[in-house]
């Protein structure tokens, strides 16, 4: 999981500190540049005014709701003939109920994917602390309706498709231990189709599209500023009072 386990900042006060964090939906297509994104977020929010110690930002991948496989499955899977981009290989009720468990300010424990084995890695679970701010990654998060409400913001990272290819071809060779044939194939059967159908569409729900991807600074500075306002005490009372709003609907 793309995640920097250093912005992690546990401390006492989380047990009785009841925070319901500012949720940030990121979506787009494969290796558009999500996790990067999101990165360079929790880098910028960490630093300059969010620097009281309970601040803090983290980042969660949908992979990590990847729905565990049958053995057919993940025979399936082995031979690349499994489609890892349709929704159905999601766990939606697992991943609406941890969502709902972080907005109520409560510590959870996410498992880490493994690419090269297909499945779960429920060993090495991530601790989401309560935070100021929570983001969600992944190529399906604006998809299931139910999860798409739950957002206080949505992004949707706009990165043409030849780049995304050009990307994901030696990221599924180098890290997730795959071959050019398989990759080319997988892409074609599946990964394509699905982004057009499922993933493409879910772009009309977002509230900033960000064209070009993490290379988008300006972008990303805007984002950035735009939820340091929201969160800053005594900030624009406007945004804290949405912000308040939303939080009153899904707590009640
Ligand atoms: P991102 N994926 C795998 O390659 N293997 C798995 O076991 C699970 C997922 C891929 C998935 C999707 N598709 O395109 C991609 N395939 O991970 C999403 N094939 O990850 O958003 O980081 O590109
Ligand atoms: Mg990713």
């Amino acid at each position: 999981m793309d995640i920097d386990n250093t912005l992690l900042l546990p401390n006492s006060e989380h047990k009785s500190d009841i925070k319901t964090p500012f949720l940030i939906g990121v979506a787009g297509g494969t290796a558009s540049g999500k996790s990067t994104v999101c990165k360079k977020i929790m880098i910028q929010l960490g630093q300059a005014d969010m620097d009281q110690a309970q601040r803090q930002v983290v980042s969660i991948s949908q992979d990590s709701f990847y729905r565990e496989l049958t053995p057919a499955e993940k025979a399936k899977a082995k031979k690349g003939l499994f489609n890892f981009d349709h929704p159905d290989a999601f766990n939606e009720n697992l991943m609406y109920d941890t969502l709902q468990e972080i907005l109520k300010g409560r510590i959870v424990k996410v498992p880490c994917y493994d690419y090269r084995s297909n499945s779960l890695d429920h060993e090495n679970k991530l601790t989401i602390y309560p935070a100021d701010v929570v983001l969600f990654e992944g190529i399906l998060v604006f998809y299931f309706p139910k999860i798409r409400d739950l957002f206080h913001m949505k992004l949707f990272v706009d990165t043409d498709s030849d780049t995304r290819l050009a990307r994901r071809v030696p990221r599924d060779i180098n890290e997730r231990g795959r071959d050019l044939d398989a990759v080319l194939t997988q892409y074609m059967t599946f990964v394509k189709p699905a982004f057009e159908e499922f993933c493409s569409p879910t772009k009309k729900f977002a509230d900033v599209i960000i064209p070009r991807g993490a290379d988008n600074t300006v972008a990303i500075d805007l984002i950035v500023h735009h939820i340091g306002e929201i969160l800053r005490p005594g900030g624009s009372t406007n945004n804290l009072n949405a912000y308040s709003s939303v939080h009153t609907a899904i707590n009640n």
